[in-house]
């Protein structure tokens, strides 16, 4: 209506010191993810898929996307024509591939891990890629090439060998030509014409033409989490998943050095994602006037922009909390754990050490978010829903394995012997003792 229209777009507000614990506690928790519903819809879409493969994905595409496709994959090399971009788009995508891949190369622990524990007992660690991995890159209204960029680099730097990438096609049939265009610099074998649980489905048991993956990478919405939630525990499609996602979140701490334009921008930029995206803005002392010039600026950029209607959405579940002290700021952002840490802040950098739980942090008022969701170097499938308490977002390591090895000299042997079979005995496991016992014997000459 157009009431509705011109009314004022303002976050929710409170004053720590007015708020009990429980409120606070209330204030940390985000809206649920995965109802019952969800994986009942979700379930029969996944069976169809693991039991008629080919046939039934693209039912489901058809019935979904609104597309009727001859064929489910597109295999390497792809053809040119599918990946025509102007220059200012190609060299774009090929800054932000550059900066990505600098920092994803430098992640990687190139050389084993070797240890000495003790005199002739050596344990190493090396790294191995996954060989096979699927990544989910969202399609729907927005085209998402970064989000390719954030998977696939990781999985080419760290060296898997099949690398599928899944995205939904458009209404012609077609990808959209950014995605196809990093799927060939990436190196993918396979780009997956499929969205949803379906596409999640047809990487975690293979069909005719997609082949098995080993992990499933990528963001979705509710139906591709739970999708991966559901083939994940599956234990005959023995695969595994990043991480569980939620809507996007922001957390910006601003303080009196903070410019209202710029903090307002940035709560934009993550609000705009989408209708449940979660943005909070911790105001460290700040005045009633400079506060109120950041919420005049979110009402007028927000009313700017084309996304308004999901902005007029979000911004109205998002809040801003004033407190008084940096102390009482980073002790609320730690227990949010935000999947985005922005610091508005004088000397942002002083307080990156204090920093616990977070997926990213921006620091400093020259670091918006935009440049992590996009071309600096970070990637930007990060853990929401405040998972970022115990999980990373995406890197080089998501892609790889660690193992380990030992070798032990027989001097090695002889010294630790006595140690494990101790230990073996106090857990009444007689073969673990023996076989050390068998080797002592011959060393000791008993
Ligand atoms: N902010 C999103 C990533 C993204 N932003 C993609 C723009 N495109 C992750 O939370
Ligand atoms: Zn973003």
């Amino acid at each position: 209506t157009e009431k509705s229209k011109s009314d004022r777009i303002i976050m929710k507000s409170y004053k720590m010191s007015a708020l009990s614990a429980d409120q606070q506690r209330k204030l940390l928790l985000r809206p649920i993810i995965q109802s019952d519903d969800i994986m009942a819809r979700v379930k029969p879409i996944v069976e169809g898929v693991r039991d008629r493969g080919d046939a039934a994905l693209l039912e489901l595409t058809a019935k979904f996307d609104g597309v009727k496709l001859d064929r489910t994959v597109i295999s390497a090399p792809f053809p040119p024509e599918s990946m025509v971009l102007d220059d200012r788009t190609r060299m774009a995508i090929d800054q932000a591939y550059d900066n990505i891949q600098k920092f994803h190369t430098a992640q990687l622990q190139e050389k084993a891990l070797v240890v000495e524990t003790m005199p002739g007992v050596v344990c190493t660690r090396f790294s191995r890629p996954i060989e096979r991995v699927g990544l989910y890159v969202p399609g729907g209204t927005a085209v998402l090439p970064s989000t390719a960029l954030m998977l696939g680099i990781p999985a080419s730097v760290a060296g898997c060998s099949e690398i599928v990438i899944a995205t939904p096609p458009r209404k012609d049939g077609s990808i959209v030509p950014e995605v196809m265009y990093v799927a060939h610099k990436v190196g993918a074998s396979k780009v997956l014409m499929a969205g949803g649980a379906q596409a999640v489905a047809a990487m975690a048991y293979g069909t005719e033409s997609c082949p098995k993956v080993d992990k499933i990478c990528g963001p979705g919405n509710q139906y591709v989490t739970a999708a991966k939630m559901l083939t994940q525990i599956d234990s005959s499609s023995l695969v595994s998943i990043d991480m569980p996602a939620g809507p996007s979140e922001l957390l910006v701490i601003a303080d009196m050095t903070s410019v209202p334009a710029y903090v307002a921008s940035d709560l934009l930029s993550q609000a705009e994602h989408g209708t449940d995206s979660q943005v909070v803005l911790i105001a460290v002392g700040l005045t009633a006037e400079h506060l109120a010039a950041i919420e005049d600026e979110v009402h007028e950029q927000a009313s700017r922009l084309p996304r308004v209607d999901i902005v007029r959405e979000s911004i109205p579940k998002s809040f801003i909390i004033e407190v008084s002290s940096m102390e009482e700021a980073m002790k609320f952002s730690n227990e949010y754990a935000p999947e985005h840490l922005i610091l508005h802040l004088e000397q942002a950098e002083q307080y990156v050490a204090q920093v616990n739980n977070a997926g990213s942090v921006f620091v400093g008022h020259w670091s918006p978010e935009s440049c992590g969701d996009y071309a600096s170097g970070t990637n930007h499938t990060l853990p929401t829903y405040g998972y970022a308490r115990m999980y990373s977002g995406v890197n080089t390591d998501t892609f790889l394995k660690h193992i380990t090895s030992q070798q032990l000299t027989r001097e090695g042997l002889d010294a630790i012997g006595d140690t494990v079979m101790r230990l073996a005995e106090i857990e009444g496991l007689e073969a673990h003792r023996n076989a050390v016992a068998v080797r002592i014997r011959d060393i000791r000459g008993q």
